[in-house]
């Protein structure tokens, strides 16, 4: 049976915003409180979308969540209409009503982690979502994730498992730290879970400056929950030191597709032994060498690599042949990355081609190529059972692109957060999109 990996990006959401909320994200630290162009962040995603699109890639959409998101302001103690609830927060505790208010769910790598029916122990599709337990402001983002993953995927060829007990010690932040390497798509893969730190190792090396976002014992216990056994899994501990310079997660220092691993040197703690492990299980799948392109700090120092997203990139099988990188245009602005990308694609490896879709809105707060999407393998009947209006066609493109134009605003600034006419115009736009996309009522304001 045919399989093909979808990707379903994030549509970046009407409060789109620089908040500054993401200590150890750089550039979610230093943009904050400049303002935005929510309008222009979400055509600048769809036609991220339409590019994978015309490649002849499979191209889905999950929908934005709902902010300012009023439940959770209620959770938090704040009570009255809508309108005062968003006065009192401003006033009382700004802090918490951009953590409410964030747009940040549009980064889908983070909304869980998935295995295919070819690898998981039961022949499902399975789903657990991620707790984000990190950031305040990511952590509301569970429930709705949840309720959109099980909207989508519907049916008994899927298994929801609920996200992790939200604790630091099972800090999940998803499929960021998930790369799933396999001959092709549809078969049977191998699982790579990227942590940044161990609890039940106090000694291990972690890194100093910012947090290290994932556990090793979350990462194993989504590895169980998905019934992926020691020979389908590696677990491999980050570079702290990449940490500290900014490698919030995995996927800014990695990326890999089908039989290709591109890595810079810095990634890992003890890079020779996980690669070793890698190679070794690898060889259990198979005939098909394992390419693996290692990027060295001479070529492209550590730095460049975060500045520029080279490895948040996302690599592509294109199915008129070969491999393809979408890359931030800021690889294309930054020399070193810009020479080495020259070099690898003379190679005549398997990455033949560079493209360089417009992303700044989403970058400026530490959000790029592949953190706008979610990769899920499926096959003919897995995806005959998936929401058809959530797949990605020129039409839907076009009627989602005015969509945007009329819902969204062009400039936002942190102090909008309270306006409550961005409350209703954001539910206006959110109420439409799930007839858009066929998705039912799904929002908590649709149901109340
Ligand atoms: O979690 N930025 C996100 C960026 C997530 C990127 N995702 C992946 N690497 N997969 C984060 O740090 C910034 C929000 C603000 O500052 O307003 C933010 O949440």
């Amino acid at each position: 049976m045919q399989s093909w990996e979808i990707n379903f990006d994030g549509l970046v959401g009407p409060t789109h915003n620089y908040s500054g909320l993401s200590a150890g994200n750089l550039a979610s630290m230093k943009h904050g409180k400049q303002h935005s162009n929510p309008r222009e962040a979400a055509l600048q995603g769809l036609k991220k979308m339409a590019l994978l699109h015309s490649l002849g890639l499979r191209q889905a959409v999950l929908p934005p969540q709902e902010r300012p998101s009023i439940p959770h302001l209620k959770r938090l103690g704040f009570s009255g209409s809508d309108a005062e609830i968003l006065k009192k927060a401003h006033q009382l505790a700004p802090l918490l009503l951009n953590q409410c208010s964030s747009a940040s769910c549009m980064w889908v790598a983070n909304s869980g982690t998935t295995a295919p029916s070819t690898d998981s122990v039961d022949g499902k599709v399975h789903f657990t979502t991620a707790n984000l337990v990190c950031k305040a402001h990511r952590s509301i983002e569970a429930d709705s994730t949840a309720a959109a993953f099980r909207s989508i995927f519907k049916g008994p060829l899927f298994t929801h498992h609920s996200a992790l007990p939200a604790n630091d010690d099972w800090g999940d932040e998803g499929a960021a730290n998930h790369t799933r390497l396999a001959p092709t798509h549809g078969a049977p893969g191998l699982h790579l879970f990227v942590y940044g730190r161990t609890v039940a190792n106090p000694k291990a090396k972690a890194p100093k400056r910012f947090p290290a976002r994932q556990t090793l014992e979350a990462s194993q216990a989504v590895a169980r929950l998905h019934g992926l056994t020691d020979s389908q899994t590696v677990f491999a501990q980050q570079n702290p030191q990449a940490i500290d310079a900014g490698v919030f997660h995995n996927d800014v220092i990695s990326v890999g597709n089908e039989n290709v691993f591109f890595f810079h040197s810095e990634c890992f703690l003890n890079e020779k032994a996980v690669l070793s492990e890698i190679q070794t299980k690898w060889k259990a799948l198979g005939d098909k060498p394992l390419t693996l392109i290692r990027v060295s700090n001479k070529d492209v120092p550590l730095k460049d690599a975060v500045k520029s997203y080279l490895f948040n990139t996302q690599l592509v099988s294109v199915p008129a042949g070969g491999m393809a990188l979408i890359a931030p245009q800021e690889c294309e602005t930054t020399p070193s990355v810009r020479r080495y990308l020259k070099k690898l694609i003379q190679s005549g490896g398997p990455i033949r081609k560079v493209h360089y879709p417009e992303l700044r809105q989403s970058m400026q707060n530490g959000g790029g190529p592949a953190c706008l999407r979610f990769r899920v393998v499926l096959n003919e009947t897995e995806l005959a059972q998936t929401a058809p209006g959530v797949f990605i066609g020129d039409k839907k493109l076009a009627v989602l692109e005015m969509w945007v134009a009329k819902h969204y605003r062009d400039r936002l600034a942190a102090t909008d957060l309270a306006d409550p006419k961005l409350l209703v115009e954001s539910r206006t736009a959110l109420d439409e999109l799930t007839q858009i996309l066929g998705l039912g009522s799904l929002y908590p304001f649709q149901r109340s």
